[in-house]
Order: structure tokens, then C-alpha cells, then sequence
């Protein structure tokens, strides 16, 4: 709006008053406005890596520890003195460095409230029946409260789901979530190492693409039923003809990030982590075949050339169905240094905003990059909104989420992950170290500014 241009209506005190309004709310605000705020809800942790609810009207939150602890929460974030539960003594020995090891997941029981029970995966030591230069077991487990006291799980009353062989430390992802038809849905890696190859624990075609293993896929079991679960019927190798039943869906590689938009037609949004080239956001749907290591982002993958997408790269897997594209990607750092398209070299997932208290985030998948550099935390949030109309040619945007004081979205940590509570508000969860160690782990939560 140009105010130096003389208008007939600015003797309209009327005229005026809509002039002043329109200057005062604006229409789009600048890029770098802030748009909400960041309130810190609990420090000196070490690596928070989810945060939950315990769903049973109280506002208490859950926020599991990478390093083994699960803390309890009340509504203003003060923390229960007790660990609400500590398996720091099951979990394999961590690096000195950088680890994707420790507590993966958490998930309460959506009837927790009558039957008690909570989910956690976590990295335990090799198992003796795994080949000896393999890593680590990935273990899902059951636990329950007392039935008198929601504040403290019992330790003992751990039930093994699941085990997992991993043939090495990173990869694993290990996130976990109830859908809305009462399953839980669990992501797993490709098992590390690059491109989805190696004599140790991948197949010649890669374990995204090999239906006999759990490794690179999104599983759906159903912890209701069956000792010790039951595979639903329609998951689509429930007769274990072709595949594992557990098997939902399969093409990942390190889907780190996993939830169901708890509005709209209730979508699975999993994004999963590149290689050399593109991060992704995924619409999980089942049976779905999303490509890795045959196709990274939008692309063809070649494991021998990886940075140089093949031209004539298959559009089916091996079983003719077609790969299933990602909504949206961005490049990733790793392999395209000073991108200034890029957010950062690790995409971590989010949630869609259902929330009451950010109306401008309504109905937008909020979820973050990790960090622009291995070595410094260097995390943007990003905020995606869906396409106006459907259809092939409409595309997802993605921006920086402005927060106060970080109005380009970058909170000088890593980004570990992104929480939600029971009202659909959201909460950041950052690590001032690429360790799992130290007491440089902070929870924030999403408030209006
Ligand atoms: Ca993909």
C-alpha cells in the first residue's frame, strides 16, 4: 500500500479507520515475522527424543531420554523427581560420539487409562542367535502402570514384543504410534551403512526393497491379540507368503518420524531420512513400496553412483507395482553443501497442527530439520502446508516456522524431535550436543507468541 498516493476517501474517517486496520493486522505478514513462540518447558536433560501424552485427562506428559530415563511431567512441565521409568541398565553401551542408539520410541496404550499399559523401544545388546559382527538388538516392549498409580511404570512388568537384529549402530529409527484403528504402526531402518549395501545384514537388492526382512520398513501389529501380538488381516503379506506379516509398508531408510494426523482423513505422515540427496515427506498407505534404494526423493538411486541420479531408473518394484512418490522433498546439505534450497541434513518428523491455541498453524504438518551441520546444532523448524485442490500438479510448500527470537526457524540446537499432547498442542525437543550424553537437553512447547 502506498500512503503517499492522495486518496479522495482519506477525508472518510470510515475510509481511515479501515486504512489503519488494514496496516495494523496486514495481509501477508514478511517472511522473517515471527509467528509463534517457544516456551521452554524442561532443560537439563540429556537427549530428549519423544515426548507424549499420558492421555488420560490429566495433562501429564511422558519424555523419553535417548540415554534410558522416561520422564513424567505435569501440565507446566515441572518434572517428577522419580524416573517414571529407567532401563538404562538394558540398553547397549553408547559411543562417545554421535549415537542413534537408546530409547527409539514411546507410545501409551489408547485404553491406558483402564488397562495400564505403555510401549517403549529400545536398543538392547546383540542377541547370541544374531551373527557376532553384528550390533545390536532393537527391542519393542510392553510395560504397565500400577493400576492405583499412573506415575510410575513397574520395570518388571516388561513383555518383549519384538526383537530386531540390527547389523549396525545407526539407522534404526525404532518410532512407534497407535493408528486410529487401534494398531501400532512401528518405523524401522535399513540397518545402516551406506546406500543399503554390505555383506553385513543387507540383501544383494537392498533390505528396503527385500520383503523377508523387518529392516526398512513400516510395520502395523496388533498388541491386543495373539501371543505375543497378532498381525491384522489386511496387512499385505498377512499369510507370511511373500513377505513378513508385520510388513505395512517398505522402500525406507531411515524413517525418521511417524504420526497420524489426528484430523482430516487421518494420514500417516513419515518422513524418512536421505542419503546424498533429498529428504522426504511420505504419505504411508498400506502396502505402499516408496522406493528406497531404487529411488531417493523423486529420483532414481544408483548405490554405485549415488550423488548421480540414473536416467533410466525403474518406475515399479520388483513385484510391478509402482514405487509410491514422497509430497515433498528438499535437498539435504550432506550432499549439496551451501544449498540454499536445503534446510539442513536430517529431516526430522512432526505433526499435523489440531491444536486450539495457533489458529495460523491450523491443519499444517509442523516438524523440523535437525541440523545444518553435523558438529553444531544448527536446527530449523518448517512448517508444510498441503495443496489448496488436489490433483498430480499440486504441490506441498514448505517454509522456516519464525519463532520468536529465531524468526528464520533456526534454534541453535539439533532438533531432535517434535512432541504432541493430548489437546493436539506441540512440543520441540532439542540436544545442544550431538551426544547422549551431558544435561544439554531442553523441551519446549509451541505457544502463540
Ligand atoms: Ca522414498
Amino acid at each position: 500500500m502506498n500512503m503517499k498516493r492522495p486518496s479522495r476517501f482519506l477525508n472518510s474517517s470510515l475510509a481511515l479507520s479501515v486504512v489503519l486496520v488494514l496496516l495494523t493486522t496486514g495481509t501477508t505478514p514478511a517472511a522473517d515475522t515471527p509467528q509463534v513462540g517457544l516456551k521452554l518447558l524442561s532443560e537439563g536433560l540429556t537427549a530428549p527424543i519423544v515426548l507424549t501424552s499420558l492421555d488420560d485427562g490429566s495433562g501429564r506428559l511422558l519424555v523419553a531420554d535417548q540415554a534410558g530415563m522416561i520422564h513424567l511431567l505435569n501440565r507446566d512441565g515441572q518434572r517428577q523427581e522419580k524416573l517414571f521409568l529407567d532401563l538404562r541398565s538394558k540398553l547397549v553401551r553408547f559411543n562417545q560420539g554421535m549415537d542413534e542408539r537408546g530409547i527409539l520410541g514411546l507410545a501409551v496404550h489408547p485404553q491406558f487409562k483402564s488397562n495400564h499399559k505403555f510401549y517403549v523401544v529400545y536398543s538392547a545388546p546383540r542377541r547370541t542367535i544374531a551373527p557376532p559382527d553384528w550390533d545390536h538388538a532393537m527391542r519393542l516392549c510392553e510395560f504397565r502402570v500400577p493400576d492405583n498409580d499412573p506415575t510410575m511404570g513397574i520395570a518388571d512388568s516388561e513383555r518383549v514384543l519384538l526383537e530386531i537384529d540390527e547389523p549396525d549402530w545407526n539407522h534404526n529409527s525404532g518410532r512407534i504410534v497407535f493408528g486410529p484403528d487401534g494398531y501400532l504402526y512401528m518405523s524401522v531402518g535399513d540397518g545402516g551403512a551406506p546406500n543399503d549395501v554390505g555383506s553385513r545384514g543387507h540383501f544383494p537388492e537392498g533390505n528396503g526393497q527385500n520383503l523377508s526382512t523387518l529392516l526398512g520398513k513400516i510395520l502395523r501389529i496388533d498388541v491386543n491379540k495373539g501371543t505375543p501380538y497378532a498381525i491384522p488381516s489386511d496387512n499385505p503379506y498377512a499369510d507370511g507368503k511373500n513377505g513378513r506379516p508385520e510388513i505395512y509398508a517398505y522402500g525406507l531408510r531411515n524413517p525418521w518420524g511417524i504420526s497420524f494426523d489426528r484430523g482430516g482423513s487421518h494420514e500417516l505422515i513419515v518422513t524418512d531420512v536421505g542419503q546424498d540427496r533429498w529428504e522426504e515427506i511420505n504419505i504411508i498407505v498400506n502396502g505402499g513400496n516408496y522406493g528406497w534404494r531404487v529411488r531417493e526423493g523423486f529420483d532414481g538411486f544408483d548405490p554405485k553412483n549415488p550423488r548421480t541420479p540414473p536416467t533410466n531408473a525403474p518406475k515399479v518394484g520388483a513385484d510391478g507395482k509402482p514405487f509410491i512418490d514422497p509430497v515433498f522433498v528438499y535437498k539435504t546439505l550432506r550432499g549439496n553443501a551451501n544449498d540454499p534450497q536445503s534446510f539442513g541434513v536430517t529431516i526430522t518428523g512432526g505433526y499435523v497442527y489440531r491444536g486450539k491455541g495457533i489458529s495460523q498453524l491450523a491443519g499444517k504438518y509442523v516438524f523440523a530439520d535437525w541440523s545444518r551441520g553435523m558438529g553444531f546444532g544448527d536446527g530449523t523448524l518448517l512448517v508444510a502446508t498441503r495443496p489448496q485442490r488436489t490433483g498430480a500438479a499440486e504441490k506441498w510448500t514448505v517454509e522456516p516456522l519464525g519463532v520468536k527470537d529465531h524468526p528464520d526457524g533456526r534454534l541453535k540446537a539439533f532438533i531432535w524431535a517434535l512432541g504432541q499432547d493430548e489437546d493436539g498442542e506441540l512440543y520441540v525437543l532439542t540436544n545442544g550436543a550431538n551426544l547422549v550424553s551431558g544435561t544439554r537437553g531442553k523441551v519446549f512447547k509451541l505457544v502463540t507468541n
